[in-house]
């Protein structure tokens, strides 16, 4: 059999980015989550999803965030299990989760109550008020079948570190499962950081004047991960520009660099509602009407179906 291809980036990966204390137990629970529900007939989703951070200082006080809320990322594991995938979540910390996210904007005391008929000035029983009961009584039904049948697994990350080794680890936990196996990488990751052997160790000091940063480029990971770690998976990208103009080429760049299946291409401003998903031989605008908004449609279910259909496809032409 042939040996697995050493790239430059695994060198880079294990010389200037921390490597996380779990990351060997978090690649075997990867693993057997994906040889469990491939066995079982299921394709597995790897999603990643929310900003991440990269310190300035190693014990760090201050830090550069990528934004991200991580919607895109919780409500699209929904749309994935309701397609029958099993979802890894390697998300960021606080971020958006799945199903909770529906009731971010509410306050956790506003939404319950004092049982009625209780003794003025005892406590009692605590229930759901009945303004948000009926909400979460069906978002909790749909929780607790997918707990049941185990199939979200939830991954966090805090740093930039965190990430690249988490996702490296990942994509060869994955490669097990070949092309049943897909990357959905929606986080936004930081292009640039500093190197741990570069990175002040305290608090860096106003009193020594303005700040002056120097980063470096960080190592575009999806070309090992492409190419060494799960060349058999199916992989998509995310492109996140503000200016509209320059969107369409950049995606276009980023798939013959990387040569994977598809780039999902927004603009900060109307990524809720207008995305394009770009394949090296197609072009497809996925935008939501009016109407989609008056209904709750989110985009994210419009996403989802365009990439499974695209998965299944890619698939068959695999085994024939
Ligand atoms: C995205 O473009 C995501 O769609 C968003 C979703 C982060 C905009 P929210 O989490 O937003 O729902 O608030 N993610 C990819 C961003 C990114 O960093 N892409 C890199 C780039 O554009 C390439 S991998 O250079």
């Amino acid at each position: 059999m042939a040996e697995p291809r050493i790239s430059s980036i695994d060198g880079k990966l294990a010389e200037e980015f921390a490597v996380p204390s779990h990351v060997e137990e978090v690649k075997e629970k990867m693993a057997a989550f994906a040889s469990f529900h491939a066995e079982a007939g299921r394709k597995v989703v790897l999603i990643t999803s929310g900003g991440t951070k990269v310190p300035l200082e190693s014990r760090t006080v201050r830090f550069l965030d990528n934004f991200s809320s991580g919607r895109r990322g919780a409500s699209s594991a929904e749309y994935f299990i309701d397609s029958g995938y099993a979802v890894i979540f390697l998300h960021r910390h606080r971020s958006l989760y799945p199903y909770t996210r529906m009731f971010l904007t509410i306050n956790m005391l506003d939404a319950l109550e004092f049982q009625a008929g209780g003794v003025p000035g005892n406590t009692g029983e605590v229930v759901v008020n009945q303004q948000v009961l009926p909400n979460i009584a069906k978002v909790l039904k749909r929780y607790e079948e997918v707990k049941e049948s185990r199939l979200l697994l939830p991954i966090e990350f805090n740093t930039l570190s965190e990430y690249l080794h988490l996702l490296k680890a990942a994509a060869q936990a994955l490669s097990t499962i070949g092309s049943k196996a897909m990357f959905y990488l929606a986080a936004a990751v930081s292009d640039f950081y500093i190197p741990a052997s570069e990175m002040p160790e305290h608090k860096i000091q106003s009193s020594n004047g303005p700040l002056q940063l120097s980063m470096k480029m960080v190592p575009k990971i999806l070309s090992p991960l492409v190419k060494d770690w799960a060349p058999q998976a199916f992989v998509i990208s995310f492109k996140l520009e503000t200016d509209a103009s320059i969107l369409l080429d950049k995606a276009r760049r980023a798939l013959d660099t990387y040569r994977h299946q598809a780039v999902v291409a927004n603009v900060l401003d109307s990524r809720r509602g207008y995305v394009v998903v770009v394949t090296p031989e197609t072009q497809a605008e996925l935008i939501l009407t009016e109407e989609d908004v008056k209904n709750e449609v989110e985009i994210e279910e419009r996403i989802v179906s365009n990439l499974t259909s695209a998965h299944d496809n890619f698939i068959t032409q695999q085994v024939a």
